[in-house]
C-alpha cells in the first residue's frame, strides 16, 4: 500500500492541483487489512495495523470506539470494550465517520471571503490566507468591538462539542467581554430535560434499566436506530423483547415501533392526552405501585373517574400532590376522552396502561425529543416523567435513572483576574437570545432564562433586538440549516459583518463566512475528553485521539485557535487571553506551563482529566495508573450506578419528594413572572398555552398547536431523523445516500415525501412523483412515496437531506446549489415550547399543502 506522506506544504500544493484523494485513489486502491492475521500481514508484505481508542460523536451517544490504523490511514471502526456503556459496539453511524474524515470536500487551510456581498447568490470568492493572517484579522475585529464599549456584539456559537468547550465557548467570549456564548441545545432536546428537572430535578439525559425492566413504552423515542445509547439498547434489544412488553408511541412507523409490540400511531403533538390517560388508569385500576406512591389512608381506592378526591384521605410516600394532579386533570382524562384526541382507539390505550401498570415497578416511560420539542411539549415531557413516579420506577431496578453523578474532572481554572472593566461592562448587558423574556422562559434550572434559545438569534439579528451582533466565532454547526426557519438565517447571517465558521466541510454557514478555518475531525484527528454522558448505568470520560496525522493545514477548534487568537490580541494590546492561559494551565505532571498551541491542547487536556488518571484521587469506578493508560485503555467508567439514590427525601425537588405537583415549578414560573410583574396566568397565555390557574403546576394536556390554516393547509407535516444522519453531518458521505433506504419507507440516493396510499390516491399520486411542499414559512420540493406507515392526513419526511453547500455527495449539484430533496428547516415554522426555551421542530407544528409538479 503507498505511502501516504505529504508536509503540510507539500499538501497544500498537491491539492491545489489535483485534491488530495484524487491523488490518492489513483494509486492501487486501499487494502483492507483490518481482518488480517498477523501472519497473513507478513506474507503480504503488508505493515500491521493498530487498534486506537478514539470517541464518536456521531451523536449525543458518544460512544467509546477504536479506529483501525494501518500505514497511517483509519481503516476501520468498532466499538471499545473497555466502555461499559457501549461495551464493544458501536452503530452503523460510527463507520460513517472514516468517510467524513476522508472527504476530499474538506475544507483544507485557512480562507477568506474577498466578495464583500454575502448571500445564497453571492460566490464568497474564498482565497486561502495563512493562519497568521486569519488570527490578525479577528483580533483587529476584535479589538474595534472592545475600543467602542461593544464587546456584547461579540458571539462565539457552538453546535456539537467535546469537554474542552469550557475554553472557547465558555471562558473566551467572557474576557472578551460577551455574554453571548450560544449552543446548539434549545434545538437539540431541552424540552426533554424539563420533564423530568420539575418532576425530580435533573436536567440532563435519563438512563435506563432495560435489562431488568418489564414493560417500556416509547413515546417518540426510536432508541435501536436514534437517541443516545443506540448501540448499548440494538445489542440488548433481543434479550429485552422477548422479556419486556414493548409499545411505541410515534406517529411514523419507526423501526422501534416496527419491532415492538404495540404501535401507537399518535396523531402528532397528542400525546399530552395519551399520557394522561394512561395516568386515569393506573389510578382507577390501583394499578399505581403503592410502595413508593402511598395509599388511601382508609385503603379503598376513590379514584373513580369524574370524581374529586380529597387530599386528606391519600397518604403519600416518595411522592407530592398525586390528589391535586388527579382532581385538576386526571379524574377527566379518560381513555375515550383521548381516543378522541390522540387518534389512538380506547382500548389499545387501555391495554398499554393495564400492561404498563402491572408491570410496575419494573416499567419505563421513555420521553424523547420526539413528543416533547412540540409547541406546548413541555408539559408531555412533565406527564411522561410524572409516569415513571405512578409505577415507581424512577431511580429504581427496571426503571429510569435521572441522576447526574459526576465524572471527577478538574474545574477550568478561574477568570474572574482576567476581566476587565470593558469585560465587566460588556457582561452586564442583555443577552441576544431573548431566552427568560416574558414570552420565553426558557427555565432551566428553575432559572428565567437559563436555556438560552437559539433560533431566536437570527431574529435579534435581523431586528436588532436588543442589537445586531458584529463579530461571531462559530463552530461545529451549522444553523442556517440546522435551525426551522432557514430564510431568516440567510438573511441574518447576510446582514452579520463579520463571522469566522471553524468547520470540518464547507456548509450552508460557511457560505456566509468572512474567514473559515479548517479543524480536526473530532473522532481521528484531535486529543481530547469528551464526557457528560451515560448508558447501560454507568457514566464515563472517554479520550478522542489524534489516531492519524491530518494531510490538512487543521487547527483544534476548542484550544488551538482561541490560544493562537489570545496571542494576536496581545499583539494589538490585548493580553488578559492569552495571560489565563499561560498563567493558569500547567501540566499536572510536569508543573510546565503550555508555550504553543499544540501544547496547550495537550496541558488542557491532562489538567481537566486528572482526577481521572492520578490514582491518588478518591473516585467511584475504574481505576487507571496514569495518564499514558488513560490514552491506552481509552475511557474511565463510574462504578454501576446503584439505584435510589435519590429516595428518602433527596428528589431535589421544592418538597423533596417526586413532585406530581410541582412546586418547584411554580416557583420557577412566580420568579419568572414576578420579573416581568406578571401573573403565572399571563406567563402561560403569552406562551400560547392554554392552561391557567394551578394547572400550570401539573403534567396536563394541551391540544397540539399548528401553523398554517387548515383549509389552506390540509396536512399535518412530522418529521423524524435518521438511522444515518450524524446529526446533520454525514450526508456528504456515499455510505450515507447508498444506504439510505435503511430507514423505513425511505429510498437510497434520495429524499421522499411519505404519504398514506389513500391520501395519494385522492391526489392522484404515485411514488417517485415529483412534489411541492408548502407551508408558511417556505417549500421545497422532493419525490412522493406512498407508504402505510404514516397516518391519513400526516406527511412524514426524514431530515439530513436538502444541503445546497455541503459538498459534492450531499448535493445533486453543487457548483449550482442544487440540493439532493430538501431541508424540513425550510418548511418548518421557527416556533417554540417557550416553558424550556427549545425549538419545537415535532409534534406536527406545521400544516403542508402537496401538489404535484
Ligand atoms: N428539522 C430538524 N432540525 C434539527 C434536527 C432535526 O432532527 N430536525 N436536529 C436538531 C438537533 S437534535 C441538533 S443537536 C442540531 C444540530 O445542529 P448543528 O449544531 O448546527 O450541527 P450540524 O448541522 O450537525 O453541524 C454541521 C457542521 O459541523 C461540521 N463538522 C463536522 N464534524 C466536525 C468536527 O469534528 N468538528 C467541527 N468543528 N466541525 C465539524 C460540519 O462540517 C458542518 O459545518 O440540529 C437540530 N436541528
Ligand atoms: N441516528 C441518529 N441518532 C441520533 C442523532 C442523529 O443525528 N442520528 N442525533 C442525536 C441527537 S443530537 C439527539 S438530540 C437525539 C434525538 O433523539 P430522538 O429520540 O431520535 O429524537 P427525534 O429524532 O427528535 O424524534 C424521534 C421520533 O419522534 C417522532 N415524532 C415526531 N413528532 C412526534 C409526536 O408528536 N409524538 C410522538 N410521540 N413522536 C413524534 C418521529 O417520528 C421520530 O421517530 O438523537 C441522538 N441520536
Ligand atoms: S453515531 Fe452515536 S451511537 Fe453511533 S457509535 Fe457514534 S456516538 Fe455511538
Ligand atoms: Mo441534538
Amino acid at each position: 500500500m503507498a505511502k501516504l506522506k505529504l508536509s503540510r506544504r507539500n499538501f497544500l500544493k498537491a491539492s491545489a492541483v489535483t485534491g488530495l484523494f484524487a491523488a490518492g485513489a489513483s494509486q492501487k486502491g486501499p487494502v483492507m487489512n483490518a481482518f488480517s492475521t498477523a501472519a497473513n500481514a507478513e506474507e503480504e508484505n503488508v505493515e500491521q495495523g493498530e487498534w486506537i481508542p478514539s470517541v464518536c460523536q456521531g451523536c449525543t451517544a458518544w460512544c467509546a470506539v477504536e479506529i483501525y490504523r494501518i500505514d497511517g490511514r483509519a481503516t476501520k471502526v468498532r466499538g471499545n470494550p473497555n466502555a461499559k456503556a457501549n461495551h464493544g459496539h458501536s452503530c452503523v453511524r460510527s463507520h460513517l465517520g472514516l468517510q467524513q474524515v476522508y472527504d476530499p470536500d474538506r475544507v483544507k487551510q485557512p480562507m477568506k471571503r474577498t466578495n464583500p456581498n454575502k448571500g445564497r447568490d453571492e460566490d464568497p470568492e474564498f482565497v486561502p490566507i495563512s493562519w497568521e493572517e486569519a488570527m490578525d484579522t479577528i483580533a483587529e475585529k476584535i479589538m474595534e468591538l472592545r475600543e467602542n464599549d461593544e464587546t456584547h456584539k461579540f458571539s462565539v456559537w457552538r453546535g456539537r462539542y467535546t469537554s474542552l468547550n469550557g475554553i472557547l465557548y465558555g471562558n473566551m467570549p467572557k474576557i472578551i467581554g460577551s455574554p453571548n456564548n450560544i449552543s446548539h441545545s434549545s434545538i437539540c432536546a431541552e424540552s426533554e430535560k424539563f420533564g423530568r428537572y420539575y418532576t425530580e430535578r435533573y436536567w440532563g439525559y435519563a438512563d435506563y434499566d432495560h435489562e431488568n425492566t418489564l414493560y417500556e413504552i416509547f413515546w417518540g423515542g426510536d432508541p435501536i436506530s436514534t437517541n443516545r445509547q443506540v448501540p448499548h439498547t440494538a445489542s440488548i434489544w433481543g434479550d429485552l423483547k422477548s422479556r419486556a412488553t414493548l409499545a411505541c408511541i410515534d406517529p411514523r412507523l419507526s423501526t422501534t415501533a416496527a419491532k415492538s409490540d404495540e404501535w401507537l400511531p399518535v396523531m402528532p403533538g397528542e400525546d399530552g392526552a395519551l399520557a394522561s390517560a394512561i395516568a386515569h388508569v393506573l389510578l382507577t385500576e390501583e394499578l399505581w405501585h403503592k410502595p413508593f406512591v402511598g395509599d388511601f389512608t382508609n385503603g379503598e381506592n376513590q379514584f373513580v373517574a369524574g370524581q374529586e378526591v380529597d387530599e386528606d384521605d391519600f397518604e403519600e410516600i416518595q411522592t407530592h400532590g398525586l390528589v391535586k394532579w388527579w382532581n385538576l386533570v386526571l379524574k377527566d382524562a379518560t381513555p375515550e376522552w383521548a381516543a378522541e384526541r390522540s387518534g389512538i382507539p380506547e382500548d389499545q390505550i387501555y391495554r398499554v396502561a393495564r400492561g404498563f401498570g402491572k408491570a410496575a415497578p419494573r416499567a419505563i416511560s421513555f420521553s424523547s425529543p420526539g413528543s416533547s420539542m412540540t409547541i406546548r411539549g413541555g408539559y408531555t415531557a412533565l406527564a411522561q416523567a410524572a409516569l415513571n413516579g405512578l409505577v415507581g420506577s424512577a431511580d429504581a431496578e427496571g426503571g429510569v435513572i435521572s441522576n447526574g453523578i459526576d465524572v471527577p474532572t478538574n474545574d477550568w481554572p478561574e477568570i474572574d483576574d482576567y476581566l476587565d472593566d470593558i469585560a465587566e461592562a460588556g457582561l452586564e448587558r442583555e443577552r441576544v437570545d431573548h431566552g427568560g423574556r416574558l414570552e420565553l422562559p426558557a427555565l432551566k434550572d428553575s432559572e428565567s432564562g437559563g436555556v438560552k434559545p437559539t433560533n431566536t438569534v437570527a431574529d435579534a439579528m435581523l431586528n436588532e433586538d436588543p442589537y445586531n451582533l458584529k463579530v461571531v466565532m462559530s463552530y461545529w454547526n451549522n444553523f442556517n440549516f440546522s435551525n426551522q426557519g432557514t430564510e431568516r438565517w440567510d438573511e441574518a447571517l447576510a446582514k452579520l459583518p463579520f463571522m469566522v465558521h471553524m468547520t470540518v466541510n464547507p456548509a450552508e454557514q460557511t457560505h456566509y463566512a468572512d474567514i473559515v478555518l479548517p479543524v480536526p475531525h473530532s473522532m481521528f484527528e484531535r486529543l481530547s475528553p469528551v464526557d457528560g454522558s451515560n448508558g447501560n448505568l454507568h457514566r464515563h470520560l472517554h479520550m478522542q485521539n489524534k489516531v492519524i496525522e491530518s494531510p490538512f493545514d487543521i487547527r483544534v477548534d476548542e484550544t488551538e485557535i482561541p490560544w493562537m487568537l489570545g496571542e494576536a490580541l496581545e499583539e494589538k494590546g490585548f493580553s488578559n487571553l492569552i495571560d489565563y492561559f499561560r498563567n493558569e494551565f500547567r501540566d499536572p505532571e510536569t508543573g510546565d506551563a503550555p508555550t504553543n498551541a499544540e501544547e496547550f491542547n495537550l496541558i488542557a487536556t491532562k489538567q481537566y482529566t486528572e482526577p481521572i488518571w492520578d490514582p491518588s484521587f478518591e473516585k467511584d469506578g475504574d481505576t487507571i495508573n496514569g495518564w499514558e493508560e488513560l490514552l491506552e485503555v481509552g475511557t474511565w467508567n463510574t462504578a454501576k450506578y446503584e439505584f435510589r439514590q435519590k429516595w428518602d427525601g433527596n428528589w431535589g425537588t421544592e418538597t423533596g419528594q417526586f413532585e406530581f405537583y410541582s412546586e418547584t415549578l411554580k416557583k420557577a414560573l412566580e420568579e419568572h413572572a414576578d420579573k416581568h410583574d406578571a401573573s403565572v396566568d399571563e406567563v402561560m397565555e403569552a406562551c400560547n398555552l392554554e392552561a391557567r390557574g394551578e394547572l400550570a403546576y401539573v403534567p396536563h394536556y394541551e391540544p397540539a398547536m399548528r401553523v398554517g390554516d387548515e383549509d389552506e393547509y390540509p396536512f399535518i407535516f412530522t418529521e423524524h431523523r435518521s438511522k444515518l444522519n450524524r446529526e446533520a453531518r454525514s450526508a456528504n458521505t456515499s455510505w450515507y445516500q447508498a444506504f439510505k433506504d435503511v430507514d423505513i419507507g425511505d429510498e437510497a440516493w434520495d429524499d421522499v415525501a411519505k404519504i398514506n396510499p389513500k391520501d395519494a390516491d385522492e391526489l392522484g399520486i404515485e411514488d417517485g412523483d415529483e412534489v411541492k411542499l408548502t407551508t408558511e414559512t417556505g417549500s421545497i420540493t422532493v419525490k412522493a412515496k406512498r407508504w402505510e406507515g404514516t397516518r391519513p392526513g400526516v406527511i412524514s419526511k426524514c431530515y439530513g437531506q436538502g444541503h445546497w453547500a455541503y459538498g459534492h455527495i450531499a448535493s445533486l449539484d453543487r457548483e449550482n446549489q442544487i440540493a439532493r430533496g430538501g431541508n424540513n428547516n425550510d418548511i418548518l415554522a421557527p416556533v417554540h415550547e417557550a416553558l424550556s426555551g427549545s425549538g419545537a421542530r415535532h409534534g406536527g407544528q406545521t400544516r403542508v399543502r402537496i401538489d404535484k409538479v
